[in-house]
Parts: C-alpha cells; sequence; structure tokens
C-alpha cells in the first residue's frame, strides 16, 4: 500500500486545507482522522503499519515528511476510511513546524510512549500540549488513547513505566489506555477496535441527541398551538 499524501518539511500549515480535513458531526461521516504522536524510536511508525496492515520492512523510518495511510473500517454495514498519519521521524530532528498540521482536524489521537524509556512517558504532557495548543477552540475534543508500546520486551527485561502509573495519566484525563507490542502484533488490532466503539458510541449519542432536540422542538409547537387556542376562546 502507497501512503496516500507526502509532505516535506516545508509544508506550510496553510497547505493542509488540501487535505481532507474532516471535522463536526460523525453521523455522515466517511472519512476520519487519526494521528499518531510520541517521543522518536517509540514505535510510531511500526505501529502505522500495524495498523494499517502494510509490510514493516517497507518502512522508511528516516525519511522526513507526514505520511498517512488509509485505513477502511466496517462499521455497521458501512466502510469509513481513517486517514492515518504519522509524524514521518520529524520529532527526530525537533522539526515541529507541522505539528499544528497533524493535530488540526484530528478524531483521534494516540500518544504513543515506549514502556522501557521513561522519558518517553515524560514527555506525553509536552505532545499533549500541542494538541490542545493546535485546536483550543474544538467543538468535539479528539479522541485520546494512550498507548505503552514494544510491551514484548517484558519478558527480558523490567519495564520502567508501570501500568498503574501510565493508566492513572490517561484515566486523570479521560483517556483510554492500552499496551501494545508493534514488532510482535500484540493489541494493534484493539486499537481498530476502539476507534470503532468511539465512533459507534459517538453516532448513537449525535442520534439521541438529535431526537431529544426534535421532541423538544415537538412540545415547543405544542405549546404554541395552546396558546393560540387559549387566545381565540
Ligand atoms: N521490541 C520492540 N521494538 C519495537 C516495537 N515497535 C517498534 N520497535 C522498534 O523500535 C525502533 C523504532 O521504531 P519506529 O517505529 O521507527 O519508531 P518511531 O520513531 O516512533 O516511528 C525500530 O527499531 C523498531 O523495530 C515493539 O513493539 N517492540
Ligand atoms: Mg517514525
Amino acid at each position: 500500500m502507497q501512503p496516500n499524501c507526502y509532505l516535506s518539511r516545508d509544508t506550510r500549515i496553510e497547505d493542509d486545507i488540501k487535505v481532507n480535513r474532516p471535522c463536526g458531526p460523525f453521523t455522515d461521516r466517511i472519512t476520519f482522522k487519526a494521528t499518531l504522536v510520541g517521543s522518536s524510536g517509540v514505535g510510531k511508525t511500526t505501529l502505522q503499519h500495524r495498523i494499517c496492515g502494510t509490510p514493516i520492512d517497507h518502512m522508511t523510518s528516516s525519511t522526513i515528511g507526514a505520511v498517512f495511510y488509509q485505513v477502511p473500517l466496517q462499521v455497521d454495514q458501512k466502510t469509513l476510511n481513517i486517514n492515518l498519519w504519522d509524524t514521518g521521524g520529524q520529532e527526530k530532528l525537533n522539526i515541529f513546524n507541522l505539528l499544528p498540521f497533524y493535530f488540526r482536524g484530528s478524531d483521534f489521537i494516540f500518544l504513543v510512549f515506549d514502556l522501557f524509556d521513561r522519558q518517553s512517558f515524560m514527555d506525553l504532557s509536552k505532545w499533549l500540549d500541542n494538541a490542545n495548543r493546535a485546536e483550543s477552540s474544538r467543538r468535539i475534543p479528539p479522541n485520546t488513547i494512550v498507548v505503552g508500546n514494544k510491551l514484548d520486551l517484558e519478558r527480558k527485561k523490567k519495564r520502567l513505566v508501570s501500568l498503574d502509573e501510565a493508566q492513572s495519566f490517561a484515566f486523570k484525563r479521560g483517556f483510554q489506555y492500552i499496551e501494545t507490542s508493534a514488532l510482535e502484533n500484540e493489541n494493534c488490532e484493539l486499537i481498530k477496535e476502539l476507534v470503532i466503539h468511539h465512533i459507534k458510541k459517538t453516532i448513537k449519542k449525535e442520534q439521541d441527541d438529535l431526537i431529544i432536540k426534535e421532541n423538544k422542538e415537538k412540545e415547543k409547537e405544542k405549546e404554541k398551538e395552546k396558546g393560540k387556542e387559549q387566545n381565540n376562546k
């Protein structure tokens, strides 16, 4: 599978209007945007390939530029597309001018850290600050999932971020938390399941809200009619 889009380090933020920037209600949407962020080396690119089902040995992790792959997801007989963005190694060179580009319009943010690299866990707050700064006025905040990666290494050495600590970071902020091994393809499918679950839940809520709104309007109409009838008496 070829990446759908390629951006150089010189890409200007204005260019992001060229890319589908979905936002707003989920009900009628077929395209969603998801972004993988985290410190260099935590496994974002490997995870992206796992989620997309692209071969790991085709990775271009040293390439500087943003890449998204389109992941088709089956949700209630409908095929939805998730545009899954990876920072393409820019964080390695401290090139952060494109960060707002990734975050803006993201329906999902995957905050990835390495369970065996404490600094990558400490860095999560920094990534989060960047995400909040990029879209502080957003009506629907993105669904954020914290991903502790490289779980397979637990068989060889002691992890440096405990499950409790990572869960507490995530849950305190209303995020979900999962642990994966991108290398051994463990729990990577779960990421897709969480995305599908969130889409379904959001659509259900939008539809429920719509019914409540319609019922309120009907009530108002009824009240108006009643008022008119009483005036005519
Ligand atoms: N042991 C282990 N290594 C991983 C895992 N995920 C990625 N790696 C390795 O970590 C290094 C950095 O991975 P990469 O996906 O390029 O990280 P990125 O800089 O965050 O995109 C590579 O050598 C990967 O093979 C994992 O789950 N377990
Ligand atoms: Mg990478």
